[in-house]
């Protein structure tokens, strides 16, 4: 039975430093596997990742010591049940609102009689297609469910997400959660920044991890001194495309690259 390490680090409240794959390919995945990060985000939102591309980056991700975490598009049960029995045992849901939303996700990555989890082992890469022993026993146990609140009407719900049995740890979505407040595009903005704090603090209070992200290093080392345990740093998109410009910068001449400059 494969251990969920991730869920054990963030239990222990072991720092865990990540970045996005947004690239939605194996590839890339391994060759970010190799540089250091404990923890990959492959994002099945907004990335373009189907069941097929995230289970080709759980596979090339499989032999390094780096802990994959699978970003699901929406809350639909059926396309959890597939990410599941693809290999993926943690699960980042954004858009999380309210107690029952969290209380659905956590039945949705459970067997009967702890929840609704469809049995199809013997189609399972999660169960070694039924070569692992004992998993029904174990599955539950290994899944970790991190649930996301990026909105203002999460955030009014945040006390009673926190306490449904099930929930491993809470992400703070700072570039929805801006867009909610008013604020869309700057989630660097003052009262966006006191919101995500106040959340973090909530959620370490709770006892369970607090995550967030930030391509700022700066606030993310601040998100991290007031308790956020585990954080995405950056996107290996941008980290491609910054670079790249970067370089042709170096060559051309000023006006000629497109530097951009828009947040997540
Ligand atoms: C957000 O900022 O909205 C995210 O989902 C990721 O950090
Ligand atoms: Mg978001």
């Amino acid at each position: 039975m494969p251990l969920n390490t991730f869920k054990r680090a963030l239990a222990a409240g072991e720092t865990q430093i990540g970045l996005f794959l947004g690239l939605a390919n194996a590839y890339t995945a391994e060759v970010v596997a190799t540089t250091g990060f404990d923890w990959l985000l492959i994002d099945g939102e907004h990335g373009p990742n189907d069941l097929r591309t995230i289970i080709a980056q759980l596979q090339a991700l499989a032999p390094y010591p780096v802990r994959p975490v699978v970003r699901t598009v929406d809350h639909d049960v059926a396309r959890i049940k597939q990410l599941l029995d693809g290999g993926a045992q943690t699960l980042m849901v954004p858009m999380v609102e309210s107690a029952a939303d969290a209380e659905k996700l956590v039945r949705a990555m459970r067997y009967p009689p702890n929840g609704i989890r469809g049995v199809g082992t013997a189609m399972a890469r999660a169960a070694r297609w039924n070569g692992v022993n004992g998993y029904f026993a174990q599955a539950d146990q290994e899944m970790c469910l991190i649930v996301q609140i990026e909105s203002t009407t999460g955030l009014a719900a945040i006390d009673e997400i926190l306490q449904v049995e099930g929930v491993d740890a809470v992400f703070i979505g700072p570039s929805d959660l801006a867009a909610s407040m008013g604020y869309l595009g700057n989630p660097g903005h003052p009262e966006v920044k006191a919101a995500v704090e106040g959340a973090i603090r909530k959620i370490s209070a709770a006892g369970l991890a607090a995550g967030v992200f930030s391509a700022d290093p700066a606030a993310a080392e601040a998100y991290r001194q007031i308790g956020a345990s585990f954080l995405l740093v950056g996107v290996d998109a941008l980290l491609l495309r910054n670079s790249a410009v970067a370089l042709a910068d170096k060559f051309k001449a000023a006006g000629q690259t497109a530097a951009g400059g828009a947040a997540y």
